[in-house]
């Protein structure tokens, strides 16, 4: 059974306030997932046959409106298509003298600025904390491991190959990283890297790296449940309390985040982001596919862990 289907259509004629946008690069992201359910959800899930959405930078070709001109350079929420329709008033500039236009799909993006609200506000690390991160050598998982290494935090990261380990620990600071698919005990190996115990807990997976950082919380412990990919495929809901008795001890703090409760102040996240990457402080990646016709086995590639750092998709130009 195939679930996509590529689709010749007219190329859109904007109307007043629009964009038409080339796309360049287009977002695959796990949220993604959520909207192919019809299960209740923050996001209202997607119209079967209607083309998918989501974060694309691209180029203006034919504006109408004042803000930008044809030949500028964009991100916003458009579609999976050579040529896509986006409101000028929802869209940023992107500035390719700061980053690459793949960039701003990660680390200037929405997961950067998950990362960064999340560690921050959701994590409220301290100097001096362990940092526990699942999920580290990914869009988000790497920002925040850079940003409480930042904030004078020991890091200790989870992800699944040598090589993302090797990434989050020669080249981004992390102090220690856990190659979850080679190690059996993730308890033994959180004792090794993480000998204080752990004082925040940003989970990008759930699962059983979730279940055994429990067991690791100091008192005070603040989790941040940013993302459960590990559950995401799951046909049907995991039952019983799981690990909810080692909240007890440890009296930990357990928080879900969504990025779009900081929208009001995007821009000033965006802006330090910028700042950070532009002067070298902080370290991004991108794994890119091309052609717009792969873009659904890049999307599945994040189930597997085929991406490090950001996977996007190139669709047009360089
Ligand atoms: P990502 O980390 O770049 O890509 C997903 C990664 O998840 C893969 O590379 C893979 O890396 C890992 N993974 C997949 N299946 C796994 C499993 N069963 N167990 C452990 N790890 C698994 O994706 P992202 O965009 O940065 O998002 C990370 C998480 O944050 C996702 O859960 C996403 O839903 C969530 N998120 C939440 C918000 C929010 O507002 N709440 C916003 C953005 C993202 P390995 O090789 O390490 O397995
Ligand atoms: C958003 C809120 C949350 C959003 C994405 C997410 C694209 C991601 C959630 C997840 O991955 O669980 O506004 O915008």
């Amino acid at each position: 059974m195939r679930s996509f289907d590529l689709r010749e259509r007219d190329v859109p004629e904007p109307r007043y306030g629009e964009l038409l946008v080339k796309v360049r690069y287009l977002s695959v992201d796990p949220y993604m997932r959520g909207r192919m359910d019809d299960a209740d959800s923050y996001a209202e899930p997607w119209e079967v046959g209607a083309a998918m959405e989501g974060a694309i930078v691209g180029e203006v070709v034919e504006s109408r409106s004042d803000a930008y001109d044809a030949g500028d350079l964009v991100t916003g929420n458009g579609t999976w298509a050579n040529y896509s329709l986006l409101d000028a008033d929802s869209v940023s500039p992107v500035d390719p003298s700061i980053a690459d236009l793949p960039a701003y799909l990660g680390v200037l993006g929405m997961p950067g600025r998950t990362a960064y609200f999340g560690l921050l506000e959701v994590g409220e690390p301290d100097p001096g904390e362990t940092v526990v991160v699942s999920g580290a050598a990914g869009a988000v998982g790497s920002v925040v491991g850079q940003i409480a290494k930042m904030n004078g935090c020991r890091v200790v990261g989870f992800a699944g190959s040598d090589e993302k380990v090797e990434w989050l620990t020669d080249d981004l600071g992390f102090d220690a990283g856990i190659n979850y698919k080679r190690v059996d005990d993730y308890r033994g190996a959180l004792d090794e890297a993480a000998p204080d115990g752990v004082d925040v807990y940003f989970d990008n997976v759930g699962g059983p790296i979730t279940d055994a950082v429990f067991t690791k919380l100091n008192v005070d412990a603040r989790v941040a449940v940013c993302g459960q990919i590990a559950h995401y495929n799951d046909e049907e809901v995991p039952t019983g309390p799981r690990k909810l008795p080692q909240l007890i001890a440890p009296r930990a703090k357990v928080q879900g985040l969504l990025v779009s409760d900081f929208a009001t102040r995007f821009g000033k996240a965006s802006e330090q982001l910028g700042t950070w990457v532009a002067s070298g402080d902080l370290a991004h990646r991108e794994s890119v596919v091309d052609g717009l016709e792969n873009a659904p086995d890049a999307f599945l590639g994040l189930f597997s862990g085929d991406n490090i750092g950001k996977q996007v998709v190139r669709v047009s130009g360089r």
